[in-house]
């Protein structure tokens, strides 16, 4: 990780008593730890959707205040992985267990956990020395509060938890008592980052996971999990009597040819649709016009193949 040290920063911190590092937000599939993430820096940079299974990479996002930068690590679920794709994902997700400060253990309230899971997500945090623990009861605004109180009961006994914070990531019910806590967990540190910076991640990384989340969100079964997008142009194109706009080529890969035919629908309907929807929220990120082509090709096997994960830009080590 590189530590960006100038000057200015430097005066910064003989003015303050500053605080930072990293917080990894760990736990099984779809308990809201992308949902977490995009409350906490009140702008949306993880994609986020029904399915479990959604996030494939770290994510980071940057939150800095006049004392405090909290680095914080979006990850992939914690599963039992059954091919290639899904095994290198949860060595990502481990990977963020490294150099934490702070580890956020999420779990979903009305969820039931995965006990096979849950024991070695256990296991490595209690082999994580010199990382404060949270345990992060999610989704509380589904459940009676009276609730969780056998739950915390049942959780102290299996870690000894710094805390154990009950939080809705969705409303964003918790969340400040937990931002404050965090804080107070961060060693004395430097400024990683500019202060206005949000993520170390390039931009396209955003534009091909917000056509990934289109296309997770509209397709069903396998094709969600058989996709992967990769942006191949981006280009900022200057008009003569309009503003400039910015043109995107993404390609969209499956493993077979049925899923897709499935992606591209009749007469190209449900491609045009994920295009739609995906131009619009890149506009909004990248504030321009944008032009958005998408091209859907097959790759096949490409979940269960190194070389073909690799080929596809080797996009789980960003
Ligand atoms: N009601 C409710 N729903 C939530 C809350 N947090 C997340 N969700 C929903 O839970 C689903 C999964 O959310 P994500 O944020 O994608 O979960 P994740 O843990 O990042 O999932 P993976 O990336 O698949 O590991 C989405 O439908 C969210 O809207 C919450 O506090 N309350
Ligand atoms: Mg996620």
């Amino acid at each position: 990780m590189s530590v960006i040290l100038n000057h200015d920063t430097e005066d910064f911190l003989d003015d303050h008593d500053f605080r930072s590092g990293y917080i990894s937000i760990i736990g099984a599939p779809n308990v809201g730890k992308s949902t977490l993430l995009n409350t906490i820096l009140g702008q949306k940079l993880a994609i986020v959707t029904p399915k479990p299974q959604t996030t494939r990479n770290q994510i980071r996002g940057i939150l800095t205040t006049d004392n405090h930068q909290m680095i914080f690590i979006d990850t992939p679920g914690l599963m039992d992985p059954k091919y290639r794709l899904q095994s290198e994902m949860v060595r990502t997700a481990y990977g963020a267990l490294r150099d934490a400060d702070v580890v956020l253990f999420v779990i979903d309230v009305v969820a039931r956990q995965n006990e096979k899971t849950e024991e070695k997500i256990l296991e490595r945090l209690c082999r994580a020395k010199n990382t404060r623990k949270v345990l992060i009861l999610n989704k509380v605004d589904l459940i009676d509060k009276r609730k969780l109180l056998p739950i915390i009961e049942n959780y102290s006994e299996k870690l000894d938890f710094d805390n154990i914070i009950p939080i809705s990531a969705k409303t964003g019910d918790g969340v400040p008592e937990l931002l404050n806590q965090i804080k107070s967990f961060l060693p004395p540190g430097p400024l990683y980052f500019p202060n206005d910076q949000l993520s170390d991640l390039p931009e396209r990384f955003f534009i091909s996971e917000t056509v990934r989340e289109k296309i997770m969100l509209i397709t069903q079964q396998e094709v969600p999990y058989a996709s992967a997008v990769v942006i191949e142009e981006f280009e900022r194109r200057q008009r003569r009597k309009a503003e400039d706009i910015i043109f995107i080529r993404a390609i969209v890969y499956t493993e077979k040819q049925t899923q897709k035919q499935i992606i591209i629908g009749k007469g190209g309907k449900l491609i045009k649709r994920v295009g739609e929807l995906a131009r619009h929220e890149i506009e909004k990120f990248l504030d321009s016009p944008v032009y958005l082509e998408l091209y859907v090709t097959v790759k096949e096997n490409w979940r269960r193949d190194a070389r073909k994960l690799k080929e596809l830009g080797g996009f789980l080590d960003l």
